[in-house]
């Protein structure tokens, strides 16, 4: 135990914070970390650069172009990330070998190899998303709305592929999947008809879910979103359509928090779904101006997400995941720095005298609940998470060293 953080223990134990037991649950909080940041979102499966409704920006060396090299940069960023992880797949990460399948013929045995991989990393689990875009059938950028029934079966089809193969996740790894269903439908200027599409929506998800599964190890999501590129005037599965949806039928919302207006947070969302559901799902990014997804950073608001999910005692109930993509940066830090920001958003939240603050909320006691709130902000923090990683094995503010050895060693070499 270094001296500093015996410091630092006294200090919160002053405001009845036990240091030792929020280090003990943090580590504990499962993050479903993505996939798709090591190689822009790109995929295997053949469907080229992320189009359709979704875009990477940059292009920095070393991006992995193979099973293998995306796996290597998954050890290499994991070894860095602590705490309890989860392994973020995408249909579009499918494991072909050359076999002609298209996505709605995908099946268990094309993830195979990334079970065993989830393996032998001890990961908790592994979680999934149909891939509905970068791909042929997205037409007129219309997947499960499409006017065109060909079109909409076909995505139908995959995302009922999906289903199984989030199940076999799920059997394999002996952990719930989260399966979560995007899609960039919509119109970049003034529709003439808002509804039509909508209700094909609904009829595509109804055909989903009529799909037998096993609710205890799938957990179905739908994530919204206001708008995007190419695609400004009308987002068919917008916030309140899919709220409703879920609602109705029994499954979850997934809240990106770079999916709404710039002044609506998704920190106030979870506690309001908190209310209704017993499952609330998470895509974890930072919106700049817009849904710009760059990296997860430690601010403000991802310390409120965090607080949000401590104070209610809702770890179990809300699924972190995280879905951001730069290519602009190293990526194997990309990962790591939002990857770290949030557990140490965790562990901040973990290290508030929450129920001291609630009281005084309950009291009225406006001044003193600012007061207190204030001084908690210059706690000395930095020693409390030193601690949590050198518990963990893991390398304190120095690891970047790591990453920038690595990039010379393995991933100046591919080009
Ligand atoms: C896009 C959505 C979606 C994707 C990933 C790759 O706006 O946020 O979740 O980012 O599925
Ligand atoms: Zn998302």
């Amino acid at each position: 135990m270094s001296e500093l953080y015996g410091i630092a223990k006294e200090k919160y134990a002053a405001y009845g914070v036990d240091a030792e037991a929020v280090i003990e649950k943090i580590m504990e909080i499962p993050i479903s970390v993505h996939c798709w940041q090591g190689d822009d979102v790109v995929g295997l499966d053949g469907g080229g650069a992320a189009s359709n409704g979704i875009q990477t920006t940059g292009n920095y060396p070393g991006r992995a172009r193979t099973f293998e090299e995306l796996k290597e940069d998954i050890r290499k960023a994991f070894s860095l990330i602590p705490g309890k992880k989860r392994l973020n797949l995408h249909a579009s990460y499918a494991v072909l070998n050359g076999e002609s399948v298209d996505r709605d013929a995908y099946r268990a045995e094309h993830f195979a190899p990334w079970v065993e991989f989830a393996k032998e990393l001890h990961l908790d689990g592994i979680d999934f998303n149909p891939t509905i875009f970068s791909h042929k059938n997205m037409k007129d950028g219309l997947s499960l709305s499409s006017p065109d029934e060909e079109i909409r079966s076909f995505w139908v089809r995959h995302c009922k592929a999906c289903l199984k193969i989030s199940e076999y996740f799920a059997e394999q790894m002996g952990t719930p999947c989260l399966m979560n269903i995007w899609i960039p439908d919509g119109f970049k200027d003034v529709p003439a008809d808002r509804l039509a599409p909508r209700l094909r929506l609904k009829r595509s998800l109804d055909e989903i879910l009529a799909e037998p599964y096993d609710k205890k190890k799938v957990i179905v999501a739908v994530e919204s979103k206001v708008f995007g590129i190419g695609v400004e005037s009308y987002t068919v599965g917008s916030n309140e359509f899919y709220q409703n949806y879920a609602a109705k039928n029994g499954i979850c919302c997934l809240l990106d928090s770079g999916h709404y207006h710039p002044l609506e947070y998704v920190s106030d969302k979870i506690p309001a779904l908190l209310a209704f559901y017993d499952t609330v799902a998470l895509h974890v990014t930072r919106g700049v101006r817009w849904d710009s997804d760059h990296v997860v950073l430690f601010e403000d608001e991802i310390k409120e997400i965090a607080k949000e999910i401590i104070r209610n005692g809702a770890e179990s109930k809300v699924k972190i995941a995280l879905d951001y993509f730069d290519a602009s940066i190293n990526r194997i830090a990309a990962w790591v720095v939002g990857a770290r920001n949030m557990r140490k958003a965790l562990l901040w939240a973990a290290l508030q005298p929450n129920e001291m603050l609630k009281g005084l909320q309950d009291k009225a006691d406006f001044t003193q609940l600012m007061v207190l709130q204030e001084e908690l902000k210059t706690l000395p923090f930095e020693a409390v998470w030193e601690e949590c990683l050198a518990r963990e094995g893991q390398k304190g503010s120095d690891w970047y060293q790591d990453v920038k050895e690595y990039e010379n060693s393995v991933l100046s070499k591919r080009n």
